[in-house]
């Protein structure tokens, strides 16, 4: 039985098609810069929103129309929800999918029942991944719905709480290895404080540690391949969160020893809160060889809280798949729409709006980065720009074969410095040329 009876199988029409049922410009097979499409965009659908987002706000109740979902907390009804996820991912024609073990399966009673829960409902999955040849992208545990974890899950001040997440991440690594999860994220939801009058930062932060130590402990028990990943976030919920963005997390890993076993998840709105561009979050995890995946969204200029729009904005997503090109593709990531529909984009089919919109804007984010990188005067600039430490004293100071003494010396000798211009507005002119 179909669930989304008046929406056709989402193909590719072209620019000029009037479909809104259609592709304009995702043309999965279609080879640019030396792949296809759909391996360089690697497209997920976040299970929390596309099924268990009711589109509530703070201000109201929950206004998506799902007839599928009786709202019950039964495994039946997970399962049905899993039917009906599956024929939206085969729809839309997109690979692969994400979620918290909570959105895929109850939190029933206890441990044991949640856990019971969990494991039938992704025989169900891996049934539905075989039939309709999709993937999972990453799984995670949610660590910050539950009454429990609010006052952190790994960062809590009790020592129960921090085990109850510990062995929540175990389930949840289960389920992903049995899925064949390219990945898991750890999103740290509660990992901050609202108060530092009652926290213990370094016990905080030594503890949040050992949660990452022990995950990658046992992904090497259980054979589990997979990347890990840290997905920085500012505030929201919390006053202060410890992965606050790119720089902070790094940080983290670095201090701890974990930068080999990690890399980042880097959404788009997360990096907004942050202060940030995404551009400057994804090239601080890039230069770190830390760039693993991406959380494709927006935020709203004009609200301060993590909307989680979908991406349109083309410059936006010219500028993030520059980035992953300049990475060279991803391998295990990809581009998840961890985002959801306006409150007010109720019905069904706008599940599908939203996505093809998204997947659309990415498709001429690609074309116009891969047509600036193939044009080259954007990068030549940037190379001619950094010249003059290429030879003389920029070399020497380069490879830190100099001393102060002689840096003096050589200024003493030289006449003023000569720079030349940023050319910010005529870089700003190129672009446009391609988009
Ligand atoms: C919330 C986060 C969350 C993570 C997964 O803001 O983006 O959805 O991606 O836990
Ligand atoms: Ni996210
Ligand atoms: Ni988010």
């Amino acid at each position: 039985m179909s669930h989304f009876s008046n929406v056709p199988k989402i193909r590719y029409e072209g620019p000029s098609s009037k479909n809104p049922f259609s592709f304009k410009h995702y043309n999965p097979d279609e080879v640019v810069d030396g792949k296809t499409m759909r391996d360089h965009m690697r497209f997920a659908a976040a299970y929390w929103h596309v099924m268990r987002n009711g589109l509530s706000d703070p201000f109201g109740s929950p206004t998506a129309v799902t007839p599928w979902d009786d709202q019950s907390n039964s495994i039946d009804n997970a399962l049905k929800r899993a039917d009906v996820f599956f024929e939206f991912l085969d729809k839309i024609d997109i690979d692969y999918y994400c979620f918290h073990d909570r959105d895929i399966a109850p939190e029933l009673n206890n441990l044991a029942k949640s856990n019971e829960a969990l494991e039938k409902v992704t025989d169900h999955l891996l049934a539905l991944q075989k039939a309709n040849n999709k993937k999972l992208l990453w799984g995670t545990a949610c660590l910050f719905s539950h009454p429990r974890y609010s006052q952190g899950a790994g960062t809590s001040p009790n020592a129960e709480v921090f085990a109850y997440g510990a062995a929540q991440v175990k389930a949840a690594m289960d389920a992903t290895l049995k899925l064949g999860g390219e990945g898991y994220t750890f999103w740290g939801g509660r990992e901050g404080y609202s108060t530092l009058l009652n926290t213990d930062m370094k016990r905080e932060l030594d503890n949040l540690a050992s949660l990452l130590w022990l995950a990658v402990d046992y992904a090497k028990k259980i054979g589990f391949k997979g990347q890990f990943y840290i997905e920085p976030k500012p505030r929201e919920p919390s006053t202060h969160q410890y992965d606050s963005d790119s720089a902070a997390c790094l940080n983290f890993l670095r201090q701890y020893d974990l930068l080999q076993h990690f890399k980042l998840n880097i959404e788009t709105n997360h990096a907004t809160l942050a202060g940030h561009t995404m551009e400057h979050e994804l090239t601080v995890a890039l230069d770190a060889n830390a760039l693993g995946s991406i959380d494709a969204n927006r935020g709203d200029e004009l609200i301060g809280w993590d909307t989680d729009q979908f991406p349109t904005d083309l410059y936006l997503t010219s500028s993030i798949m520059m980035k992953v090109l300049e990475m060279g593709g991803f391998t295990t990531g990809g581009l998840n729409f961890d985002a959801k529909r306006r409150r007010e984009s109720h019905e069904p089919e706008d599940l599908f709006h939203a996505h093809i919109g998204g997947m659309d804007a990415f498709a001429r984010g690609l074309k116009a980065a891969a047509a600036i990188r193939k044009d080259g005067r954007l990068g030549d600039f940037v190379a001619k720009r950094y010249a003059t430490w290429n030879e003389g004293i920029g070399a020497k100071i380069g490879k830190k074969a100099v001393t102060l003494e002689e840096i003096s010396a050589h200024v003493l000798s030289s006449p003023e410095p000569v720079i030349a211009s940023g050319r910010q507005e005529l870089l700003e002119n190129l672009v446009n040329e391609f988009i």
